[in-house]
């Protein structure tokens, strides 16, 4: 019977040069797995804590405490453990930490060790990552959907240096028959906004934020933002609302303050800022909000889904924990989930958060954070979960790239095999 070997962890850098974890598990048989673990900006409140050293090192946002977690505390329990019992090896990791939000190891020690482990099993068992996941862990068959990308062109809020309060403006080719042609619709689209947005705004539009979509440099409202993306759509070539509809983060937590919140050069309240995004919802072929409200105001997302017909996707308010996904599904508030493995900690919480929406009618929106790395862990993880939806930034930057790379390897793998939801980017999700 194969058995965890050995587990090292060290300290190595995320996207924006901060400190994060890659964690290497190798096996009796000398088979591999290799995990690295991202890192939030706008981060929600009750999200797992990443244990950072303090003091004067990397600015205090050093791992060093989290590594010697792995290698002292963890590789210790798990030496000999079976790698391919995933529930099992999570299982002992939460049992080691039962504190909450795993602020005794840290989210990131536990996490990097859980991933690692299912990459160390996959490659055990000659299958790929999102073979092993849907089979082995999930128990599925082998039929396979990719995910919608929800590319992240011009990015705002916490991710870039502009005026602009809203987080993420996204694009989604639903048009498209497969991945493929997806991720080039996304390119085209990407390469034309930008050419565009220098021609108009000078060179400096050319910077991109931390997500890879460009900085918006110039833009000075959300609904600009909106139309130099829809110019760029059909400039490309391509049909807003039927070829590409929008998509937008809004992460609300980040400007709201003292029961306002502040955005477009005004301040407005809660109900104020829903008028203004079913507005936005009349005159964009908008299809999917993430955050709309601050991170505690389950009363407003619940009112704003009674209100629209569009996705609202829950991400600072849920945090991809189980039990406050169930709270908002009990009380309405919000209509699907965004996935982060990091915010819980482990494999085995993420894909039970998922199976608490879908079980719920919900879908899954897995998700990149702004801090990545080349993992691409999340992609595998999407289309294991058939979850039809992956928000993974923009085209541009290798930690993002990484990501859609990997979906059209995939797409290579099975020889084409996969569906592409399109259209049904919501529900397709069910007939899998
Ligand atoms: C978000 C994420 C990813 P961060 O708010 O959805 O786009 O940002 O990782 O900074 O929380
Ligand atoms: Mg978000």
């Amino acid at each position: 019977m194969v058995e965890i070997k050995q587990i090292r962890a060290t300290e190595i850098l995320d996207s924006r040069g901060n400190p994060t974890l890659m964690t290497r598990v190798t096996l009796s048989d000398g088979t591999i797995g290799i995990a690295k673990v991202p890192s939030g900006a706008s981060t929600g409140e009750h999200e797992a804590v990443e244990l950072r050293d303090g003091g004067k090192r990397f600015g205090g946002k050093g791992v060093q405490k989290a590594v010697g977690n792995v290698n002292d505390v963890i590789a210790t329990e798990l030496a000999s453990a079976d790698p391919l019992s995933q529930s099992d090896i999570d299982a002992t990791l939460l049992k080691l930490d039962p504190s909450t939000g795993k602020s005794q190891l840290g989210a990131n020690a536990i996490l990097s060790v859980s991933m690692a482990t299912a990459v160390a099993a996959s490659a055990h068992l000659g299958l790929e990552l999102f073979q092993y996941l849907s089979t082995r862990v999930l128990g599925r068959k082998l039929k396979y959907l990719q995910p919608v990308p929800m590319s992240n062109v011009i990015n705002g809020g916490t991710h870039a240096g502009n005026d602009l309060a809203i987080q993420e403006f996204m694009i989604l080719p639903i048009g498209a028959s497969d991945i493929l042609e997806s991720i080039r619709c996304l390119s085209e689209v990407y390469q034309t906004l930008g050419k565009r947005m220098i021609k108009k705004y000078g060179r400096m539009a050319k910077h991109v934020g931390d997500e890879g979509g460009f900085c918006g440099f110039g833009l000075k409202n959300t609904r600009v933002a909106f139309e130099e993306i829809l110019g760029a759509i059909e400039a490309a070539g391509y049909s807003p609302g039927s070829d590409v509809v929008l998509g937008m983060d809004a992460a609300a937590s980040e400007f709201y303050h003292d029961g306002s919140y502040t955005i477009d050069g005004k301040s407005v309240n809660a109900g104020e800022l829903l008028d203004f995004y079913i507005d936005l919802e009349k005159t964009f072929p908008l299809e999917t909000v993430e955050d709309p409200f601050d991170e505690n105001a389950f009363d407003d997302f619940a009112e704003y889904t009674k209100k629209t017909k569009i996705q609202v996707v829950t991400d600072d308010l849920t945090v991809s924990n189980p039990e406050i996904v169930s709270r908002a599904i009990a009380e309405g508030a919000g209509n699907a989930l965004l996935l982060k493995v990091n915010q819980i900690g482990s494999v085995t919480e993420a894909i039970e958060a998922a199976m608490v929406a879908n079980k719920a009618e919900w879908p899954v929106v897995v998700s990149h954070r702004s801090g990545e790395t080349s993992d691409t862990f999340i992609a595998d993880l999407a289309v294991a979960l058939s979850t039809g939806q992956l928000k993974t930034g923009g085209p541009a930057r290798s930690d993002r790239v990484a990501k859609y790379n990997r979906l059209i390897e995939i797409h290579h793998l099975l020889n084409g095999e996969c569906s592409y939801p399109g259209k049904d980017f919501m529900t397709a999700w069910r007939r899998f």
